[in-house]
């Protein structure tokens, strides 16, 4: 591995070499090992990267279903999120669904010359008097911040005028490196401005939130089937196919399931110091993450009848899918895989992998960070640069009124030791030494891989699939799923292990040659003495 790194490494001018070595290590579980992750990328080298507004609007705050999502800026930037996540949503009983819709501005040069804040006081009174929703939040791209739109001055007049939630969120592309930056601005207005502001009861025994969830491909309606099965009330999915008003009770869960810490780490510990409700690590990604953490989730409850039920839905849900599954190891066993996707995936989908009997020996984010790979307790070694600083840190306090201890103090310090409350482990620790690591992969680094590994599935998104299979290689979009899914939980497993088995034994790969490499393009000869 250090030869092939090296090699790479070799290929970049010293500036860049420097930089890059320090986001690139091969897995020695000998030493404590350091990874650089959510600083800029290079300029000039292909980053799948996206922006901060894409982290905003298209990550948290756009799946929300009842609120028309505004996208203050040129039609592209509101074009380019228009369902091409697959965050799907069902409407409930009486209620709305805009998700199918894309509303924009659609700034045009001489708003950004004479100011686009009257375009946008239009659009949302368009948008009230066509669709009537339930609330709306504006999304700021680049060129709002950079003209200086005072958008949260908008919010405000259009909220007092039309009596509906009207949210701004200042998530302009450059805000950040990277998504990440837009998680963690809309983290922070989802906190102060809906969670804990409804407190009509929800009903249920066990109540539980699902965060860190976007119901990509549907995979939230199956980890809500199992989870309704096993006897939870999911009380709101952030923010997967949720609602308002949803979201606004979300204060009341007795127990926060983190699925994509990343995206919502923020949102979870805000939660446990202003209401009590502590959060857990969760993954519902494979048929043993998944067992395992209905096992954790009924251990927190400590209920015996919950822990009998959690048991017989685990081998109800198992017994035929452990055989479907075996017959796709005995397929894919020993081969290999690489794994670079956003902030969590690349994490969790290698236990999926491994049940298959593929092994992961390269994997990366986007856009993690540091804690992502090296686990939470790094937190506080983290040295925070200017791009960092520069996202909004809210406080929250404990609310008097609403706040409740859900168990006593001595047992959650004696549960943290079983099970992982307010706690994630990291991705380096679950990899194989030898294996390598590396952040923000480019493209360039992703041929060198790929010429020199040879994997039989390269997971990875949109920007270079396209790339990986014309080199021979089968990619895997772990983005969208390549549209099919749900990928999560029992059934997503089975569904992601079948994709995945004909995705690498389909024949293409090998005639992905050009054909002008194996035969020329023109065909004549040169004749001596034609004039
Ligand atoms: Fe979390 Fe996500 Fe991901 Fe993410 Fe994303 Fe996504 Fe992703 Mo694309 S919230 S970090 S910002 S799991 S959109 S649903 S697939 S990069 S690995
Ligand atoms: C985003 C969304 C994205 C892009 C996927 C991809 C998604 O970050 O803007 O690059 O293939 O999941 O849709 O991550």
């Amino acid at each position: 591995s250090q030869e092939f790194l090296d090699k790479v490494l070799e290929s970049y001018p010293s500036k860049v070499m420097k930089n890059r070595k320090k986001h690139i290590i091969i897995k020695d579980s000998n030493e404590k090992q350091e990874i650089a992750a959510n600083t800029r990328a290079i300029p000039g080298i292909i980053t799948n990267r996206g922006c901060c507004y894409a982290g905003c609007k298209g990550v948290v705050v756009g799946p929300i279903i009842d609120m028309v999502h505004i996208v203050h800026g040129p039609v592209g930037c509101s074009y380019y999120a228009w369902n091409t996540r697959r965050n799907k949503g069902k409407i409930r009983e009486g209620g709305k669904n805009f998700l199918e819709y894309c509303f924009t501005t659609d700034m045009q040069e001489s708003d950004i010359v004479f100011g686009g804040e009257k375009k946008l006081a239009k659009a949302i009174d368009e948008a009230v008097e066509l669709f009537k929703p339930n609330a709306i939040s504006i999304s700021a791209t680049c060129p709002v911040g950079l003209i200086g739109d005072d958008i949260n001055q908008i919010a405000k007049q259009a909220q007092q005028k039309h009596g509906i939630p009207v949210l701004a969120f200042n998530c302009e592309g450059y805000k950040g490196v990277s998504q990440s930056a837009g998680h963690h601005i809309a983290n922070n207005k989802l906190m102060k401005d809906i969670v804990g502001t409804n407190d009509e009861e929800v009903i249920g025994k066990y109540k539980i939130n699902l965060l860190g969830e976007y119901n990509i491909g549907g995979d939230e309606w199956e980890i809500s089937r199992i989870l309704n099965k096993v006897g939870y009330k999911v009380v709101t999915t952030m923010t997967g196919n949720s609602t308002y008003e949803e979201i606004a009770r979300a204060h009341q869960a007795d127990l926060n399931l983190v699925q994509c810490h990343r995206s919502i780490n923020y949102i979870a510990e805000m939660i446990e110091i202003k209401y009590g409700a502590p959060w857990m690590k969760v993954n519902f990604i494979g048929v043993e993450s998944m067992s395992t953490t209905l096992r954790h989730i009924a251990k927190y409850f400590g209920d015996e009848d919950l822990m009998a039920k959690t048991e017989e839905v685990i081998a109800e849900e198992t017994e035929e899918l452990l055989q479907e599954m075996a017959t796709y190891k005995e397929k894919c066993e020993g081969k290999t895989a690489v794994l670079f996707v956003g902030g969590s995936r690349a994490h969790h989908y290698q236990g999926l992998l491994k049940e298959m009997g593929i092994e992961t020996i390269v994997a990366g984010y986007e856009f993690g960070h540091r804690d992502d790979y090296e686990g939470r307790d790094i937190i506080p070694d983290i040295k925070l640069d200017a791009d960092t600083r520069n996202i909004e840190e809210i406080t929250v306090e404990k609310d008097e009124q609403k706040y409740n201890l859900r168990i006593p103090e001595d047992r959650l310090e004696a549960l943290k030791k079983e099970i992982p409350l307010g706690d994630y482990a990291g991705m380096i620790k679950d990899m194989e030494d030898g294996t390598v690591l590396i952040d923000d992969l480019n493209h360039f680094e992703t041929e060198m891989i790929i010429k020199a590994l040879k994997p039989a599935f390269f997971g990875s998104g949109v920007k270079d699939k396209y790339m990986i299979q014309k080199m021979g290689v089968y990619s895997k979009q772990m983005h969208s799923y390549d549209y099919s899914g749900p990928y999560a939980g029992y059934r997503g497993a089975a569904n992601f292990a079948r994709d995945v088995v004909a995705g690498i034994f389909t024949p293409a790969w090998q005639y992905m040659k050009a054909p002008w490499k194996t035969q020329p393009i023109l065909n004549g000869k040169v004749e001596e003495g034609v004039e």
